[in-house]
């Protein structure tokens, strides 16, 4: 159980491109079951592994209910093999925006071919909040950010917010805290919202 610190804009980290994972070996899985852990404590629906500083195409999601049983997926490797021409609008954020939400367009289904957590190649379709998930947290892999999908004037306010809190206090990264488990009766603690 290792929950690493999360990265805040304008940390460089969070623009800069991803490389392939080469091979998927006993580091790796310790590297996905620690962004689990991190995803989860935030909570969030999804962490892509810049926002914990490393830069490798590798992201893990889980938009399973908060009272259902957990459906966590690691992605390594991604890529959308098709995405739908109708689109749809959903309100996003990101834990490495905090406190910032706003509607983002996107493909309302996508196609995803990618390695998983036992090396198995895989192909999966998406819709609803999964597919927007799925390509909020492709992204950040290529250093892309959810306001980058959003008008220019919005986008500068919330840059510009957290470029005058860098220069006053430094890189605001946090570390979320560890979360009780799920269990029967916990349900009305859990937040409505990711
Ligand atoms: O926790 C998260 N919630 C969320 C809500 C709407 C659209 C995308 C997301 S992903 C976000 C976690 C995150 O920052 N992943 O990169
Ligand atoms: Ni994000």
């Amino acid at each position: 159980m290792t929950i690493r610190p999360i990265l805040v804009i304008p940390d460089d980290k969070l623009r800069q491109e991803t490389e392939p994972v080469e091979k998927i070996d006993s580091d790796l899985q310790t590297l996905i079951d620690d962004m689990f852990d991190t995803m989860y404590a935030a909570p969030g629906i999804g962490l892509a592994a810049p926002q914990i500083g490393v830069l490798k195409r590798l992201a893990v999601v889980d938009v399973s209910k908060r009272d259902g049983e957990q459906v966590p997926l690691a992605l390594i490797n991604p890529e959308i093999v098709w995405s739908s021409e109708e689109t749809s609008f959903y309100e996003e954020g990101c834990l490495s925006i905090p406190d910032y939400y706003e509607e983002v367009e996107r493909p309302a289904r996508i196609r995803v071919r990618f390695t998983g957590r036992d090396g198995t190649e895989q192909e999966i379709e998406a819709d609803g909040v999964f597919a927007t998930c799925i390509q909020h947290e492709l992204d950040h892999l290529d250093g892309v950010l959810f306001i980058d999908h959003i008008s220019k004037l919005k986008r500068d306010m919330v840059w510009k917010k957290a470029v005058k809190l860098f220069k006053r206090e430094g890189p605001q990264t946090y570390t979320p805290k560890p979360k009780p488990p799920r269990a029967e009766g916990d349900e009305a603690e859990m937040p409505d919202e990711l």
